[in-house]
Parts: C-alpha cells; sequence; structure tokens
C-alpha cells in the first residue's frame, strides 16, 4: 500500500492516490468527512479554518463504495483558492502580489528558498504548509477501514499543551470522549488551564505546541520485522509521525524514561496461562521491532506554530535587512489537528505493514489470513 500526495495551500485542490488497496473494502465517506472536520477544529485554530469546510471526492478505484482494487484517486478542493487564484494559478497569475520574503524561523521558507533557487518564500511554503495534511486524513480514514475489518483500531488524546499536562490513566474505550472537548483532553481541570494559556499566548501572539498520545487496539502479534531494518514496526511508525509537519520527537511506551531506570524496572516481565501475556506495557507493544499483541502506545511532541503573529526576528531574503518574520494570521494552537493527522498516518503505516504481511487481493482473502494467525 502506498501513498502519493499532492497541491498547494491555496492552490485548487489537494489530491492523493492510494495504490495497493485490495477490493472489496467498503468505504464510508461520512467518516472520511468526519474526521476531515475533526482536523479543522479545537480551540485555537486561526482563520482560515473559517474558510474551508473540508469534503473527500472520491475521483476513481470505487464503485458503489466498495474498492475496485485499482489505484483509489481522491480531492479535497480548498475553497481559499477563489481568494488566491490570481497569485498562485499554474498560469496567468501575478507572482508580485503575496511575496514572502521574511522568513520565518522555525519554518521551511528560509532553506527552502535555499534549495530550490527561489526568490519568494511563497512558492516554498505553499507545499510545506499543514494544509497537505487533510490528504493524509483522507487516506487514513481508508487505512483504518482496512484495520477495522480486522479487528484493529486506532484512537487517541492530547496529552499536554504547552506545559499544561492530562496525566490521567485512560483505557482505549475512554480515548474517543476525547473528540468531543474542546482541547482533545480528557482532564477537564487541564483543559480549562491549557485554554487559559492558549488565551494568553494568543494575546501576546504567540503559539503553543503539545503532547498527543496514539494507541493501537486489536493488533495481533508478529507484524513489522526484527529481520529487516527497514519494516521494523516502530521504525516505520515513528518515520510516520515524524514526517507531519511541527513533530520534533516520538517515543514508544515508557520511551525516553527507560534510560532512566534499570533493566528490571522496564522491560515487561513474560507469564503464561494457556497464552503468552504480561502484566505491563513499557514496550509499548512493539519489541524487536514487531508488534508483540499488546497494545501500541506512542506519544509525539508538536512544537510550537512558526508563524508568530508577534514576528520573530529575521533577515529579509532579499534585502538582507533586520526585519519582523511575515505573518498575515496563524493558528495559535494547532494540536487537536495534530491528533487527528496522527491517528490518520498511524493507521496507514499501520495497514501498510498489515499489508505488506498478510497481502490479499481482495477483502475475504486479507480476513481469512488475518483471522488464521494465531495472535
Ligand atoms: C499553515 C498556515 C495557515 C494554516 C494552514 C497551515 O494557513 P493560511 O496561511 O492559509 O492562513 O491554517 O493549515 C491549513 C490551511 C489547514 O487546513 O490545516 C502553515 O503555514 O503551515
Amino acid at each position: 500500500m502506498k501513498l502519493t500526495t499532492a497541491g498547494e495551500s491555496h492552490g485548487k485542490c489537494l489530491v492523493g492516490i492510494i495504490e495497493g488497496l485490495p477490493s472489496n473494502l467498503k468505504i464510508n465517506i461520512g467518516e472520511i468527512n468526519r474526521n476531515l472536520s475533526l482536523r479543522q477544529s479545537g480551540y485555537g485554530r486561526g482563520a482560515r479554518q473559517k474558510i474551508e469546510s473540508d469534503k473527500a471526492e472520491i475521483l476513481s478505484g470505487v464503485r458503489n463504495l466498495l474498492t475496485l482494487g485499482s489505484p483509489l484517486a481522491f480531492a479535497v478542493v480548498n475553497k481559499d483558492y477563489e481568494n488566491w487564484k490570481d497569485i498562485i494559478a499554474p498560469e496567468g497569475c501575478d507572482v508580485t502580489k503575496k511575496r514572502v520574503t521574511a522568513v520565518r524561523p522555525g519554518h521551511a521558507d528560509l532553506t527552502g528558498l535555499l534549495k530550490y533557487a527561489q526568490d519568494d518564500a511563497r512558492n516554498i511554503l505553499e507545499r510545506a504548509s499543514a494544509r497537505e495534511t487533510a490528504v493524509r486524513v483522507v487516506a487514513g480514514t481508508i487505512a483504518r477501514q482496512y484495520l477495522r475489518a480486522l479487528g484493529i483500531e486506532v484512537s487517541g488524546f492530547v496529552k499536554s499543551v504547552c506545559g499544561v499536562s492530562d496525566n490521567g490513566a485512560y483505557n482505549f474505550g475512554q480515548l474517543q470522549a476525547a473528540k468531543s472537548q474542546p482541547l482533545f483532553m480528557l482532564d477537564e481541570k487541564a483543559q480549562n488551564e491549557a485554554m487559559r494559556k492558549i488565551d494568553e499566548l494568543k494575546k501576546e501572539g504567540d503559539t503553543a505546541g503539545g503532547i498527543i498520545e496514539i494507541r493501537v487496539h486489536g493488533l495481533k502479534s508478529g507484524f513489522g520485522s526484527c529481520m529487516d531494518y527497514s519494516s521494523k514496526l516502530d521504525a516505520r511508525l515513528a518515520a510516520a509521525v515524524m514526517s507531519v509537519q511541527a513533530i520534533k520527537g516520538v517515543e514508544f511506551g515508557m520511551g525516553f524514561e527507560t534510560a532512566n531506570r534499570a533493566g528490571s524496572a522496564v522491560h515487561d516481565e513474560i507469564y503464561y496461562n494457556g497464552a503468552f501475556y504480561r502484566k505491563t506495557n513499557n514496550a509499548g507493544g512493539i519489541e524487536g521491532g514487531m508488534s508483540n499483541g499488546e497494545e501500541i502506545i506512542l506519544r509525539a511532541a508538536m512544537k510550537p506554530i512558526p508563524t508568530l503573529m508577534k514576528g520573530l526576528n529575521t533577515v529579509d531574503y532579499v534585502s538582507k535587512q533586520p526585519v519582523k518574520a511575515s505573518t498575515e494570521r496563524s493558528d495559535v494552537c494547532a494540536i487537536c489537528a495534530a491528533e487527528t493527522i496522527l491517528e490518520s498516518v498511524t493507521a496507514f503505516a499501520l495497514a501498510e505493514a498489515v499489508s505488506q504481511r498478510l497481502g490479499g487481493d481482495n477483502m475475504d482473502e486479507v480476513i481469512e489470513r488475518y483471522g488464521a494467525l494465531k495472535g
């Protein structure tokens, strides 16, 4: 299974092509659009989200809501294109308008300008923008529908915003409730404090990041590999998570804290009562690059968005003079978007690993092969 994405943030539309889906997978377009709208939600989003109301249009690979086994192509239209077409259209537009040369610290602007030999960071930021992640939510939701047919579910919640933490211990079933919360947090007190923090930062023209926890429930053991480095499941999931704009770190299970402890306080001891089991899950469901049958638990750190309304110190790319970095509008905090995106990219990377092991040209074959695994 493979996803290719294309599209600029203010261009006509975003597009994606998924190759390698089996036939007869039932596609739920309502769920895709619900996840697209979750990606747009959350306390602290900016004005752009009032313009967009993302919907996926499936262009190929599906007939009467069942996949055909052919490449599945889809588009998400950028409504804002109407306001930008004389600046961004493939031909006949005015490239002198809305130039960006006051490059933003923490964004792709400066390195992109140098690498792609441009003199307008618009040509860089349009693609570097997190708008691209709408495509990954569509593909990730289709991947979730594939995984769900096997009894595998992905969920998550926001654990902290700008240092304000939700330290609750939640079981998988409790996580879904986060989606109806303004910051996808489960602890009301922490969430209220985090919202106050966002209000403060907004007043100061500043931005916030946070920590997101993603879990996978119902995955049998043995997905990934201990034989081939490029198939290690934790490496694949980490790569998928790190490919999301603004993600700066990822850990599994006890993660970085394992480095501070003795082995006996880290490794999950093994028991047998007709089946192998563990009483703890510090490994986060992956040992030796393979799923071990426990829940997969990963956490990712999102940095604060690099477009700050107050503008950081920088240098104008053309004049070389010190200036404040460019701003028009910005999200203060996009942690709920990131949470939705991380669930999506986790689901897609997992579906890739599952289909690599199981193969199967149609869903009956896939389901039969998964069912035959011992787990
Ligand atoms: C983004 C800047 C903002 C965000 C955008 C990502 O867009 P604009 O420049 O149009 O105000 O809103 O995210 C989205 C449009 C989205 O749908 O997530 C950036 O610079 O990365």
